[in-house]
This record gives structure tokens, C-alpha cells and sequence, in this order.
């Protein structure tokens, strides 16, 4: 796997890509992923599940992550071969800091493009802003708007590690039995 930093427009962005194979009888076979592991370009986690093709895009800008600023997640879940967006893409993001689990929720895209921006504050527990969506029980973002997230995440220095599951596909109401997992680790400079 490989993790790299690409200039677009003059901002840096961290971009992790997970290729996925998806199976008819939704049996995954997977690894788990973390930046750490991904220095070659080789050996990409594979899943399967519906016989597509899938990979993960995930953009964490700015890069690195800095305390105390705005960070925006990126995540697109891409049909291999057409390089469509997969739609309905239901996500569990756990964020952890050492041993403490600082945010996890549930997050849901209909067209397949997720935004989440993290606004470190002192509020605590924190905040999220976008609507909650009853049918996948997630919140899911309005219009191309990130789902804003205020309280004390990114908000020190230090290791932290950003797991994201892929509990749906095609469907707002249809989760993996088995979810698709990743780790990834992301460091936060002071
Ligand atoms: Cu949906």
C-alpha cells in the first residue's frame, strides 16, 4: 500500500487509496490496511464482495494534520471499472487517540462523494452537523456540504488513528454482513 502526497491546485492533500474486489456472496476476504504498511504501491487490501471492483479514495487535507486547524476527510468508494462513484456508501468512522475512542459514528452518502470536516473545540462530547437519515441511520451531508464536526478531535498533537468500515452499499438500508475495514494511521503535528 501506499501512501503519498499530491499537490492539486497548491494544496497538499494526503491521499490513501484501497483497492477492494467486491463478491457475489458478499464473503470478504480482507486485510487491514494502515498508512504505516503503505510504502510500496504493492500489496493493496483486497475484499470481495459482488464481483466489482472497488477502491476506496480517502484525502485527509490539509497533510499533514495539523493541531488545532480545520481538517477535511474526503472519502469516495469507486467502481473500478467505470470510475463511477458507488452511491449509497454507508461508512462507520471511529477515530481513536491512544487507547480512547474519540469520535465514531455512523455516516452515510447518497451519491458516493463524503465530506467531513473537524472543527477542533472544547466542546465536549462533540458536535455534529448535518441531518440524521432514519433509513441507514446515519447522518448524511446536505448538498456537497461536509458534515461538520466540532468538539475536541485533532485538537493535540499526537497519534491518531482514523478507522473507517464500510457497512453499505447500493442501497441506504442494506449492510454487509461482515463490514469492510481499515485502519489508517495519521499523525498530528503541534
Ligand atoms: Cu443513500
Amino acid at each position: 500500500m501506499r501512501s503519498f502526497a499530491r499537490t492539486v491546485e497548491g494544496l497538499n492533500f494526503f491521499t490513501i487509496s484501497v483497492l477492494i474486489v467486491l463478491s457475489l456472496n458478499l464473503s470478504i476476504d480482507y486485510n487491514r490496511a494502515s498508512a504505516a504498511q503503505m510504502g510500496d504501491g504493492h500489496n493493496m487490501p483486497t475484499a470481495s464482495l459482488d464481483n466489482r471492483q472497488a477502491a476506496l479514495m480517502f484525502n485527509i487535507d490539509p497533510s499533514p494534520v495539523i493541531a488545532e486547524k480545520n481538517v477535511n476527510f474526503d472519502l469516495k468508494f469507486l467502481d473500478n471499472k467505470t470510475g463511477n462513484n458507488i452511491s449509497h456508501v454507508t461508512y462507520l468512522v471511529t477515530i481513536t487517540k491512544g487507547e480512547q475512542r474519540i469520535f465514531t459514528e455512523s455516516l452515510h452518502t447518497h451519491d458516493g462523494n463524503l465530506k467531513i470536516q473537524f472543527v477542533p473545540t472544547a466542546t465536549n462530547p462533540y458536535k455534529i452537523n448535518a441531518n440524521y437519515d432514519g433509513l441507514s441511520a446515519s447522518y448524511v451531508s446536505d448538498f456537497g456540504n461536509p458534515i461538520k464536526v466540532r468538539g475536541p478531535i485533532f485538537a493535540m498533537k499526537g497519534n491518531y488513528t482514523v478507522s473507517i468500515e464500510i457497512t453499505g452499499v447500493d442501497f441506504d438500508n442494506v449492510f454487509i454482513p461482515s463490514p469492510i475495514k481499515f485502519d489508517f494511521s495519521v499523525p498530528v503535528a503541534g
